[in-house]
């Protein structure tokens, strides 16, 4: 008979706890969106990991499950430099994670913040055991693998130095681009304004929900949160939102009844690729 040391045994059981800090981060990283990315390249490159853009760490388990959530229409050329960067960051990272791109059908106005209310709604179906959140614009890319996707005990900012805002913090308030909240965070702000359609107004409007719930931002050194934005124009159907500036004044009425309690949409499809699980999705359009 063979000896029980010789069978592979439950190894999930037996793998420590992944480390605080990741050994194997290298730090500053050049990210530049020159050269042309095929997605065929990009999978090759990522033989590791699974159908919908999954990945568990071999060697150590993690205390997180973090569902990256990513808002998108009509982005393709972005997206595969954003996959070809991020998944070898967050391997290297060692975080259990899934890729969820909320694809918006149709040509109707953009709403981001409601696609992000999709997402979570989503993954959570997917896999029950995500607990963090984070929500990334497709043409983000961070400089630095040290900027942990992870979510800590408060809401945390991580795209707070960016090439286009000349690596500054634009205002104290500002909340765009990446951000990651826990379940328990996104839920007790009642999650995202559905309410926001076209550019600008949902991030300053999370922002306030976080501020009304007692909560506080956590951003990483300002050396660390570096990001760089693939250059784009502004896209078709998502012009500046006019209402912006008078619906950031009310968020302290509306967060009541318009949020992730309130969000109606219909899923079109969910299709698992080999590097992100796409979910295009009707959110129908503006009043
Ligand atoms: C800024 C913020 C962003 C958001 C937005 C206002 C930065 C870096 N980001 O982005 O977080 O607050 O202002 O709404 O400052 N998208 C598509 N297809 C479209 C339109 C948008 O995929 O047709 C997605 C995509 O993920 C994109 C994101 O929405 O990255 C934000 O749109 P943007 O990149 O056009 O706006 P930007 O760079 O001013
Ligand atoms: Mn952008």
């Amino acid at each position: 008979p063979e000896a029980p040391s010789a069978r592979p045994g439950p190894t999930a059981s037996i793998l420590p706890p992944c480390p605080d800090s990741p050994p194997g981060l290298v730090g500053r990283l050049l990210i530049e969106f020159t050269s042309p990315m095929p997605l065929e390249r990009v999978q090759r490159e990522n033989p590791s990991v699974l159908l919908g853009g999954r990945y568990t760490p071999p060697d150590c388990m993690p205390a997180q499950t973090v569902a990256v959530i990513i808002p998108f229409r009509h982005r393709e050329h972005h997206l595969r430099y954003w996959l070809h960067y991020l998944h070898p960051i967050l391997r290297r990272q060692r975080l259990r994670y899934g890729i969820y791109v909320i694809n918006q059908h149709g040509e109707d106005t953009f709403n981001r913040a409601k696609l992000l209310n999709v997402g979570f709604l989503e993954a959570l179906k997917e896999d029950a055991t995500y607990n963090c959140f984070i929500f990334s614009d497709v043409d983000l890319v961070p400089m630095d693998d040290r900027n942990l996707y992870r979510c800590g005990d408060q809401p945390r900012h991580f795209a707070i130095a960016m090439d286009k805002f000349g690596f500054r913090l634009p205002y104290t308030g500002y909340f765009g681009g990446v951000s990651g909240l826990s379940k328990a965070q996104f839920l007790k702000i009642n999650g995202f304004p559905n309410e926001y359609w076209g550019w600008g107004g949902e991030d300053d409007d999370i922002f306030n929900r976080i501020s009304l719930t007692g909560m506080k931002i956590s951003r990483p050194d300002i050396r660390i949160g570096r990001y760089r934005m693939i250059k784009h124009d502004r896209d078709k159907h998502n012009e500046p939102n006019p209402q912006r500036f008078t619906k950031i004044q009310n968020t302290k009425l509306t967060m009541k009844r318009d949020g992730i309690r309130s969000v109606r949409y219909q899923v079109l499809e969910v299709s698992r690729q080999p590097l992100f699980t796409n979910i295009t999705v009707d959110i129908g359009r503006p009043p």
